[in-house]
């Protein structure tokens, strides 16, 4: 995962392993996975998301125009946050795509 923006401002990429949840309306990032919950290790500061975004009319792209990776999905965020993922497994990045999608198409129905 890299951030590539920031309430539209560009960032420099910094590619990293992400650990991604996607909960409700969010999609939250992890540097570490996160314990199964409830658990003891579950602590407050522990389990705060390196970043989290609002997924309600985010919108959903290829993101080949803006890596050269193989399997880049970009999200954009109404707020102008933007993020690139990466799998090198393409069926990874097709379900994320399925379940990012279907998230965002039921917000807008709401
Ligand atoms: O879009 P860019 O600028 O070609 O992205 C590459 C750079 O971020 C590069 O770091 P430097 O800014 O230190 O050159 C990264 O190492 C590359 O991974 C970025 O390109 P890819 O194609 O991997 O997203």
């Amino acid at each position: 995962m890299t951030k590539i923006a920031q309430g539209g401002r560009k960032l420099r990429k910094n590619w990293g392993p992400s650990w991604v949840v996607l909960a409700g309306n969010s999609l939250m990032f992890y540097r570490e996975p996160p314990p199964p919950a409830p658990s003891p290790l579950w602590a407050p500061t522990g389990s705060r998301p390196e970043s989290s975004v609002d997924l309600r009319g985010a919108a959903l792209a290829h993101g080949r125009h803006l890596s050269s990776r193989r399997n880049v999905l970009h999200i954009r965020t109404v707020p102008g946050h933007e993020f690139l993922l990466q799998s090198d497994q393409e069926t990874e990045l097709r379900a994320w795509h399925r379940a990012l999608r279907a998230v965002i198409e039921r917000l807008d129905r709401e």
